[in-house]
């Protein structure tokens, strides 16, 4: 299955519309995973092996799309204030994507991205990003698409995009059809007002290997992978039950352990996967340490060294005199 077929099934008639409007303004909040997506049954249309669930992170660390008609006849794209060079391998993926909504190829676009996530540090940058961009071609073209649709369409750029089309808790079903048809992110009806979401950032660089290579390399080498995907459907059980009766110890346990054993998964690929560094082993135990005398704290990682801390507002204080670096986000604080 192609991209460009998922498009057409998603769009039908609307694909051949021209732009509405001259510009479109959108925000997408970045996302983490409390239980995670690793590994693909789809690699072109980013179709994952389990489902995965998210929180969004608020208000404050997201990604804001200005998408505006161009009268010139080259496309341009400014992130952070910075001009991407279309030879760049993060330019030709954008190019690529964007090349998807475009039926009509003398329409070029200006695009600035301005995001408040470090790009590249395994903090959702790239979720947020392709989430508001699709939101932003919703509006330019007025297509009126839904959650769902805008989320499968979001998916082909990233598939963590798909969960950062919804603000708060949100699925992301694996679904079953090969077109992916029923693969996208579906919010979880709660809010968790006193819900934190601490990052410690531990080294803001780009990664040494990327999520897509790293999860395709763990999902052929590891021996350990065909325990992930009961592992996942144990820990979103869990998750769900937790969402629902407010349980924060149980959502912590489920989160910190259902990471902890994506990156020993990534552990026993070959050649290796970590992304680890002493400084996260550090804060691990740090944590470990304040767990066992009595706070209520945990954590999650994704595709970078750094640690996304989960508490409870109660704890917040605590948690801030502990870590002095964390920047604290309430994920449910204006929803
Ligand atoms: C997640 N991660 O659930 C997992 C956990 C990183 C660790 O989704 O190849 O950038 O574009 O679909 O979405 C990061 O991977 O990968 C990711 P692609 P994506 O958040």
């Amino acid at each position: 299955m192609k991209k460009s077929d998922v498009v057409h099934m998603v769009l039908g008639d609307k694909q051949a519309k021209l732009p509405r409007r001259e510009t479109a303004k959108t925000w997408a909040s970045g996302n983490v995973a409390l239980c995670k997506y690793w590994g693909k049954r789809d690699q072109e249309i980013n179709l994952p092996v389990t489902s995965s669930l998210s929180v969004s992170l608020g208000v404050e660390k997201g990604a804001t799309t200005t998408l505006t008609v161009s009268h010139r006849s080259q496309d341009s794209v400014i992130l952070n204030g910075q001009k991407i060079e279309w030879t760049s391998a993060f330019g030709k993926r954008l190019l690529q994507f964007i090349n998807l909504f475009r039926e009509d190829t003398q329409i070029c676009f200006d695009i600035d991205i301005q995001s408040t996530i470090p790009i590249a540090a395994g903090l959702a940058s790239s979720a947020c990003g392709f989430a508001s961009l699709v939101m932003a071609f919703n509006q330019i073209y007025d297509w009126k698409l839904n959650e769902s649709a805008l989320s499968i369409l979001a998916r082909l750029g990233s598939g963590s995009a798909s969960r950062s089309v919804s603000q708060g808790f949100v699925e992301w079903r694996a679904g079953i059809r090969r077109d992916g048809m029923d693969s996208y992110g579906e919010l979880v009806p709660a809010t968790w007002p006193d819900f934190c979401v601490g990052l410690l950032i531990i080294d803001g660089g780009e990664k040494h290997i990327s999520s897509r290579e790293a999860m395709q390399r763990t999902v052929t080498t590891s021996s350990l992978y065909s325990a992930w995907p009961m592992k996942v459907s144990r820990d979103l059980s869990a998750l769900r039950k937790a969402i629902e009766e407010k349980d924060f110890l149980l959502l912590g346990e489920t989160a910190e352990s259902n990471a902890l054993t994506m990156h020993a998964t990534m552990l026993s690929a070959w050649p290796p996967v970590s992304y680890i560094l002493s400084k996260t082993i550090e804060a691990m135990q740090k944590i470990w340490r304040l767990r066992d005398e009595g706070l209520s704290l945990f954590f999650t990682q994704d595709a970078g060294p750094n640690l996304k801390l989960l508490f409870l507002e109660k704890d917040a204080k605590t948690v801030q005199t502990h870590f002095p670096e964390i920047d604290i986000l309430r994920p449910f604080a204006r929803i």
